[in-house]
């Protein structure tokens, strides 16, 4: 047996031939995030998720108020492919900010965005962290609320439920692009305010609206909303439909609203295949041979796409990801996985108490070279005969 195999044998004491995983590591995932956000007694900690459209901004809000680096997407490829968490202090209080992909994600469909949102959602809030604030992130700059704006505001609603919507802040990003068109901003902003389907239902459910003005104190402005974070945390609404309800991935409001959505795609491409299917039978008839060349690409396009869009839709039947029931090497992967975050987690810490340890050592030296009496003029000597 290999090195790899003798280790996880060893580790989790199965036999190989009939490997039986016990634990879910995507549990440890959550127990990795929480010993990081552990905390002093008294000490406060601030749950805040940032959503919204990719490109709207939630990265580089995030880099304004933490130091570690995030990638910031400058090309249309989505830079966060899984939900990530960043902690910062802030007035006494730890604030984590939780960065998540956006429903227009170029590398994944919007199933597997769903999914992950689910699966990082229904692991915290069995957990125990509840998210004291939602900011949802839309730029102003943005013309019309339509394609992925509207998709992703679609599924923010969805995702959030009606009774999360107290906690919710929509701030626009990119002022200082319409800084020459003062006023058509100020339209776009009424406008998203006073339309029932923009964000006026939600702002008469509580919601408050918010410039973000792409600095560190803007930022701040709007993590302020949520301090000192005392008993404002709840859950979302896909939250209480997976754990309390104990509603699978597909029943909730957003997979739901997923459903109908791939229904329509699937509807709209049987139609084409329709027409398609009648034109080629035209064109076989007159022996046109270029047209049906064409058309016949274009029928095993759309045969295509419907494929993907079934598996899609089983996806999201199948819900979220149970660990019992992934490959065996998966579970090895994750396990492992896992286990080296954990690693490189405490080797952090170790490192950072290792520093402080240093830095005392330092000041304690220091101080015992500043009490040395010869420092103040007492003779070696002198010292010895007292
Ligand atoms: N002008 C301007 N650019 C911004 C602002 N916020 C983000 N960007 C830029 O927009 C692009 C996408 O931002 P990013 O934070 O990655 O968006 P995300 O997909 O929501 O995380 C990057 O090039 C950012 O520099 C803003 O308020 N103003
Ligand atoms: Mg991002």
């Amino acid at each position: 047996m290999d090195s790899v195999g003798r280790w996880v044998r060893s580790k989790l004491g199965f036999s190989a031939a009939t490997p039986d995983l016990p634990i879910d590591p995507a549990g440890t995932e959550v127990n990795e995030l929480l010993q990081h956000v552990t905390t002093s007694p008294g000490e406060k900690v601030v749950w805040v998720a940032l959503m919204g459209v990719t490109g709207a901004g939630k990265s580089t809000f995030i880099k304004h108020c933490v130091d570690d680096p995030v990638t910031v997407g400058h090309t249309l490829r989505s830079c966060t492919e899984k939900v990530q968490a960043y902690m910062f202090n802030h007035k006494d209080t730890k604030v984590v900010l939780v960065d998540t992909p956006g429903f227009d994600d170029t590398q994944r469909s919007d199933v597997e965005v769903l999914r992950e949102l689910a699966t990082w959602l229904k692991m915290t809030y069995e957990n125990n962290i509840k998210l004291d604030g939602i900011i949802y992130m839309h730029r102003i700059t943005d013309v019309r609320m339509q394609g992925s704006a509207a998709k992703n505001l679609l599924m923010f609603k969805k995702l959030c439920g009606d009774s999360a919507l107290s906690r919710v802040i929509l701030a626009t990003t990119r002022w200082e692009e319409m800084a020459l068109n003062p006023m058509t901003a100020d339209d776009r902003e009424k406008e998203l305010k006073d339309t029932e389907s923009f964000w006026g239902f939600m702002v008469k459910k509580g919601s408050k609206m918010q410039r973000h003005y792409n600095n560190r104190d803007s930022a701040l402005k709007l993590i302020n909303h949520y301090l000192p974070g005392e008993g404002n945390a709840g859950s979302l609404g896909i939250q209480d439909e997976m754990v309390r309800d104990k509603k699978g991935l597909s029943q909730t409001e957003a997979g739901q609203e997923l459903e109908r959505d791939l229904n329509e795609q699937r509807d709209r491409l049987g139609v084409d295949i329709v027409y398609t299917k009648q034109m080629l039978k035209e064109s076989l008839e007159v022996r046109d041979e270029e047209s049906t060349q064409q058309l016949e690409k274009h029928r095993k396009k759309l045969d295509e796409q419907i494929q993907k869009i079934e598996a899609e839709k089983k996806a999201l039947e199948r819900g979220l990801e149970k660990f019992e029931e992934l490959p065996y090497w998966k579970r090895l992967f994750r396990i492992w996985n896992n286990e080296m975050g954990m690693l490189r987690g405490r080797r952090e810490r170790v490192i950072e108490e290792l520093e402080s340890l240093e830095s005392d050592k330092k000041n304690v030296n220091a101080r015992i070279e500043e009490k040395k009496p010869w420092k103040h003029g007492v003779a070696k000597a002198g010292v010895k005969a007292a």
